[in-house]
């Protein structure tokens, strides 16, 4: 008998999620406790520093309309479809979403609400800030709910006489757009045959750099003006950032997204390395004609609020957003200026190593971008039922969802610290690091123990590993 712990939700004929009843089936993925955190809405609650960023951030795109408020529940439709990801894009894998049921889903981003926005199309420029969900890591940096704030800005076609004079207009936008003196790193041309493709179907040279100019621009001053500005109260109240001699820096990367092209990513340096914050590019035209705004041209982005909001306020541990204790919540106020955070004592770390056989059946699923998963595409045609009989392939990211639901937030960090093939036998052993550290209290050696045990034996029952 395993020991007690938190129920899948599978287990259950049908979820109930924001008073919604859904029915489940074996796409079901999503355990109770991100059910439990769903809908806290984090970037919507006064004086919690993730609604102070996205104000910030709101504050340097006016006249755009701001959605804060739409329901996280999607269609695998909205979520992938309707951005063009194709059937087999990993994203769209069971290890990386969580699945209400297989036409259904805890959105994994908020470009899954760009089509049905700009399908209203009640603005030229709008954001949606809301809370997104993934599998993924467990460390400082990453978290299985997390926030993001999409943006968009698209022109009009049919407002101008000729593709110059839609040139001309954009051009006049950014020149009016805030100036800064900042040397950005932008090595690499706006767009690029192979790697970063111009939509030559749909878009002139002159129009996408246009664009895209406008885009760089109004996302570079957004993070300087921010950061600038907290700079600014920092020094003012003797929180400057002397003693670190970090200047912000700022650098352009190509990236490939399915919604947009050509794309970028911004990375801010922090603390002796380069941190992703944000992706973007020329909106893919497909997408707009979807939204039946097909003469619309522009750009879109989609940023990380708790990376801004780690660096703003100097937050050094993502699970803090979700803390209920006064000792964080009573530190923030958005009617006053940025103040850096004070941790308050850190308490001690328990580290604890679980090493194990694979089984020989199940195969390693890595977790890179072009792997195959061990959930097939869930949307439209073909549903291939998974195998009853067959045992799960391990991926790195359910070993993260046992710890998850084991220990929440009494964990700050998975590492895989060994990984060993048996030169005779072919046997592959793997060791991973979880740190068990309350944010709140000390852990005792038998709470810690407790913990390490049943995820040790959940390991073994769910997987088929082979404890070591
Ligand atoms: C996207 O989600 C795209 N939809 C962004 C986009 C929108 C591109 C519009 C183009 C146009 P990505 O998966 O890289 O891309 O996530 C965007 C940002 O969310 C990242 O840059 C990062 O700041 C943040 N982010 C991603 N994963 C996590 C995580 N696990 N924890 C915290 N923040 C994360
Ligand atoms: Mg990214």
């Amino acid at each position: 008998n395993s020991p007690p712990c938190r129920s899948y939700a599978t287990a259950e004929r049908s979820l109930t999620i924001g008073g919604k009843q859904y029915p489940s089936d074996s796409w079901t993925n999503v355990p109770s406790s991100i059910l439990d955190q769903f809908g806290r809405s984090l970037h919507a609650q006064k004086d919690h520093p993730i609604s102070i960023t996205r104000s910030l951030i709101e504050s340097r795109f006016p006249g755009f309309q701001n959605h804060n408020h739409l329901p996280g529940v999607v269609t695998v439709n909205q979520n992938f479809d309707s951005l063009g990801f194709t059937k087999d894009h990993p994203g769209r894998s069971r290890t990386d979403t969580y699945y209400i049921n297989k036409d259904t889903l805890l959105r994994t981003h908020t470009s899954a609400h760009e089509v049905d926005v700009f399908k209203a199309n009640t603005s030229n420029g709008y954001t949606i800030s809301a809370d997104v969900y993934r599998r993924d890591a467990v460390d400082r940096s990453h978290y299985p709910i997390f926030h993001q704030m999409e943006g968009a800005l698209t022109w009009d076609r049919k407002d101008f006489a000729s593709s110059a004079d839609l040139v001309a207009k954009i051009k006049e936008d950014f020149e009016k757009l805030p100036k800064h003196d900042l040397v950005v790193e932008d090595p690499n041309p706006t767009f690029h045959l192979e790697r970063n493709p111009l939509q030559s179907e749909f878009h002139t040279p002159e129009e996408a750099e246009a664009i895209a100019a406008h885009l760089k621009r109004s996302l570079e001053d957004m993070v300087v003006t921010i950061f600038t500005e907290a700079d600014k109260a920092l020094a003012a109240a003797g929180q400057g950032a002397e003693g670190e001699k970090e200047s912000l820096k700022v650098r352009w990367v190509e990236a490939f997204f399915p919604h947009t092209s050509p794309s970028w990513e911004m990375e801010v340096w922090w603390r002796g390395d380069w941190l992703e914050v944000l992706g973007c590019g020329v909106i893919d035209q497909p997408l707009l004609n979807r939204a039946e705004v097909s003469s619309r041209v522009g750009w879109a982005f989609g940023i990380g609020l708790e990376r801004i909001a780690m660096l703003l306020f100097g937050i050094p541990d993502i699970r803090l957003f979700w803390s209920k204790d006064q000792r964080f919540l009573g530190q923030f106020d958005e009617s006053k200026p940025i103040r850096r955070f004070q941790p308050f004592s850190k308490y001690p770390a328990a580290p604890r190593d679980v090493a194990f056989w694979l089984p020989k059946t199940g195969p390693v699923v890595a977790d890179t971008p072009a792997s195959t998963t061990s959930a097939p595409s869930p949307a439209g045609g073909q549903v291939t039922e998974p195998s009853t009989s067959e045992r799960p392939a391990f991926h790195e990211n359910d070993l993260m969802e046992v710890v998850r639901n084991a220990a929440g937030d009494s964990v700050e960090d998975v590492s895989l610290i060994d990984d060993f093939t048996h030169p005779k036998t072919g046997k592959h052993s793997l060791c991973y690091r979880i740190t068990y550290r309350s944010l709140e209290k000390t852990l005792t050696t038998e709470e810690a123990n407790a913990l390490h045990e049943q995820i040790r034996q959940e390991l073994a029952s769910k997987f088929g590993v082979e404890l070591r």
